[in-house]
């Protein structure tokens, strides 16, 4: 008997979290493949994008006719740089003081070009860019978060192609506990978890994307229906450790990753995406392996989402579609996006 005929648990070895796996549940039938939908395609310019290059933002500045990737201090901060620290807390309601910044990275000039419409090329700037950000901040903040929302589902409301960075004097909770997860498993083994999980996976049946330097991969303990993780295939701590070719590798996954995604139901795919680094502290950090996430709420079309509520906030969270079902329809769509059919 194998796990697809079973309910079982799966155990996040990153996390140490569980996700419970109805398999039965998706002999449902399939809808199939949904057509592209019909809504008005965005142009290169908006006069109303607080984005595009020459546009004016909430705070009145004006944004330079820029025409790489370009990154400013967002106007409405979640973080401010050095809080007085002078206060106090009490018994169970502890409190520490968090100094920060924020700084939306807009992906390129282009208000219609997402991700996978990007040239190769310019992938590549959005890394060195990324990179050239965590340099500068982690030199004075522990932890550089790179992310990016994509899709009003997500709760991003302007579709000029964009990325946030949130630099932050602590280590926030998720990478607090891949760091100590990680950790644990190198002193126990000697192995990058990651690493490990790299090499189990390659050339099986979770595999989405795999180059000889990359691998993207449905984890085996993925929570939403077509999350997915992007690995190395090497040990690098950072992004800025990436070489020329491997940045340029990576360029060419991603472009392919968010290209499969849009293509599996012919729509913008939304998601929330971020790279997770060795944070910035002293010491080894060995145990660490850079990596993305990408978390995709869509689950059966452009319209139906899986919502994390009921069951999953009060219990533990929960999939029907088996994260090896959700890899197989993602390598079954095409690699070239819909809207660049017909071309070369
Ligand atoms: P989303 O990626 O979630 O859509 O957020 C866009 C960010 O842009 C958001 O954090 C910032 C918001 O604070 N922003 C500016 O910095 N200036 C503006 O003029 C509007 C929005
Ligand atoms: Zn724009």
């Amino acid at each position: 008997m194998s796990l697809t005929d079973l309910v079982h648990r799966r155990h996040n070895p990153l996390t140490g979290r569980w996700v419970l796996v109805s398999p039965h549940r998706t002999k449902r039938p399939w809808l199939g493949q949904i057509e592209p939908q019909a809504v008005q395609a965005p142009r290169a310019h908006e006069a109303d994008c607080y984005l595009c290059p020459g546009n004016m933002r909430a705070n009145d500045e004006i944004n330079p006719n820029y025409e790489g990737p370009w990154a400013f201090e967002n106007d409405f901060p979640a973080l401010l740089v050095g809080c007085n620290p002078d206060f106090e807390t009490n018994g169970l309601f502890r409190a520490e003081v968090v100094s920060g910044e924020c700084r939306v990275l807009c992906f390129s000039p282009n208000h219609s070009q997402t991700l996978p419409l990007l040239s190769k090329e310019q992938v590549r700037a959005v890394i060195d860019c990324w990179a050239e950000q965590s340099i500068e901040l982690g030199v004075r903040y522990v932890w550089v978060q790179l992310f990016e929302n994509k899709g009003a589902a997500m709760g991003c409301s302007n579709p000029h192609p964009h990325g946030q960075i949130w630099a932050s004097s602590h280590v926030p909770d998720e990478p607090a506990i891949e760091d100590e997860r990680q950790r644990a498993y190198h002193t126990e083994t000697g192995h990058s978890l990651l690493t490990d999980v790299a090499a189990q996976e390659a050339g099986g049946p979770r595999v989405v994307i795999e180059t000889p330097d990359w691998l993207v991969i449905v984890p085996w303990w993925a929570t939403w229906p077509f999350e997915t993780l992007v690995l190395p295939r090497f040990s690098v701590q950072r992004i800025e450790h990436l070489n020329p070719a491997q940045r340029y590798g990576l360029a060419d996954v991603l472009r392919e990753l968010t290209a499969r995604y849009d293509n599996l139901f012919g729509c913008p795919f939304p998601y929330s995406m971020g790279w997770h680094g060795a944070p910035y502290l002293p010491g080894d950090q060995r145990h660490w392996i850079l990596h993305a996430h990408f978390y995709p709420p869509l689950l059966r079309s452009a319209t139906v989402r899986k919502f994390m509520v009921g069951y999953e906030m009060l219990a533990e969270t929960q999939r029907d579609l088996t994260p090896e079902q959700a890899a197989e329809r993602l390598r079954s769509v095409s690699p070239k996006h819909y809207s660049l059919r017909g071309t070369r």
